[in-house]
């Protein structure tokens, strides 16, 4: 008799990752700079002025946008050369080697890889590759939930090869197809729920597929920092040390009663299942946006009074950049709120809901602009940002947001801490 076709197939779900995104997105153009330590972060493109002085230093040549990987390496502007307070956003695998990484400042990995070649990000072209890689799975298999710019979840479960080598079959499948499709590589983990494969596509980082069962908890998940669980972020984390408990292993350790104690009823109840590797919530194909947002970290901190007229006009131009994202999306929002983050970092945030959810950037201002009066301005800051939630379709009269209410497993949202995908702040750096 033949069993297997009556039983039901085990759940596998992917979490795919691409490697060091926006470098790669650089290598693509660049190819001379593969292997070759390249930071991104620091000013706007400025794709003409090189070309300008390429044509000054090699006038013999014809330089233009299908010359770039003639560009010869010395030309790249180098980190060391760098002054000013930007953050990199990534950096490839050759200068994670020098410890450079995301969010550091370019002042200290200058300090830490001198000679990395340093690159501003092209958003155009990372969002054309990240909608094409993400087709390109869709094609493979359909169910796949958008978790950020350069990774999804994959439902592996009833697509054919997903069960094939725990999933391995279709996961080296995807990876080539993307290759080919874009020439970028990723990390693909899979993994029996959502909580597990984002762990398990870092293990083999870059270009890897890692395969995790339930019963490697013990030996895969339980020796790893607390900080791995996607939920458990650095104020938990922090809380979670001084009572002792360091590796997920330990955590599984404590009697779920006392964690209950500490950390909450619904908080303290989800890191007992999370450390235990339990997760039933689906990989959800469609996902809406909660809320939209814009920020920008200013060149030198700003103060309200002194610098009003740099302020206003930043001020200005995110509210229009939050409306022009919400026009482009189609959607209007009825909470309106602004960030700001004090020169010694301190962080605070207003908002107000209105009754008739607008995608106006004179609404937004008017709005955002009471909320920044109910803050302290006499301090100086560091960044502002406008966002505007509570998002509605005009003409459908679904919420959104509502999607995301919050599901049994999910850690509460009070509890969260930032949002591991909530690059924001460090996407949009420069456009004051
Ligand atoms: P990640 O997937 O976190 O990083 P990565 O793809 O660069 O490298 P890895 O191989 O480790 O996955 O983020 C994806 C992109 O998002 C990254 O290329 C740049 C951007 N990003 C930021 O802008 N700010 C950040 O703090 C991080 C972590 C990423
Ligand atoms: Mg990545
Ligand atoms: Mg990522």
């Amino acid at each position: 008799m033949r069993v297997s076709a009556t039983v039901t197939p085990n759940r596998r779900i992917a979490h795919l990752d691409m490697d060091a995104f926006f470098a790669s997105v650089e290598l693509l153009r660049y190819p001379q700079l593969k292997g070759l330590p390249l930071v991104i972060g620091g000013g706007r493109r400025r794709e003409a002025e090189m070309f300008e002085r390429l044509r000054q230093a090699y006038p013999d040549r014809d330089w233009g946008p299908d010359s770039l990987d003639r560009v010869p390496v010395d030309f790249f502007p180098r980190l060391k050369d760098y002054v000013g307070r930007g953050v990199a956003t990534t950096a490839t695998y050759a200068a994670r080697q020098f410890g450079v990484g995301s969010a550091m400042g370019l002042m200290k990995a200058a300090r830490l890889c001198p000679e990395a070649i340093l690159l501003p990000v092209d958003f155009d072209e990372v969002k054309r590759l990240s909608r094409l890689f993400k087709s390109t799975i869709q094609e493979i298999a359909p169910v796949m939930q958008d978790r950020g710019v350069d990774e999804v979840y994959i439902d592996f479960t009833d697509v054919p090869g997903g069960q094939r080598e725990g999933g391995r079959v279709l996961a080296r499948l995807i990876q080539k197809s993307i290759f080919q499709a874009t020439g970028l590589t990723c990390s693909i983990g899979v993994a029996p729920n959502k909580l597990i494969a984002k762990m398990a596509s870092e293990f083999n980082k870059p270009n890897g597929i890692s395969i995790v069962h339930p019963e490697d908890l013990k030996t895969l998940i339980w020796p790893l920092p607390c900080r791995k669980i996607n939920g458990i972020g650095p104020k938990a984390d922090a809380k979670l040390q001084s009572h002792g408990i360091h590796t997920i292993g330990e955590l599984a350790a404590r009697e779920p009663g006392w964690l209950v104690a500490h950390f909450g009823k619904s908080y303290g109840a989800w890191l007992h299942e999370a450390a235990w590797g339990r997760d039933d919530r689906p990989v959800e194909t469609e996902s809406e946006p909660v809320s939209m947002s814009r920020e920008t970290t200013f060149e030198r901190d700003l103060h309200a009074a002194r610098d009003r007229a740099e302020l206003g006009a930043i001020f200005t131009r995110l509210c229009e950049q939050v409306s022009a994202d919400l026009r482009r999306k189609g959607y209007a929002g009825r909470t309106i709120g602004i960030k700001i983050t004090y020169d010694n970092f301190e962080k605070v945030t207003r908002d107000l809901t209105i009754d008739e959810a607008t995608d106006d950037a004179v609404a937004i201002r008017r709005h955002a602009g009471q909320c920044l009066k109910r803050v302290d301005l006499s301090r100086r800051f560091r960044l502002l940002g406008v966002r505007v939630g509570k998002l509605v379709k005009p003409g459908t009269e679904a919420l959104p947001g509502g999607r995301y209410s919050e599901t049994p497993t999910a850690p509460p949202r009070s509890a969260r801490d930032r949002s591991p995908d909530d690059h924001t702040d460090l996407l949009f750096p420069e456009l004051g």
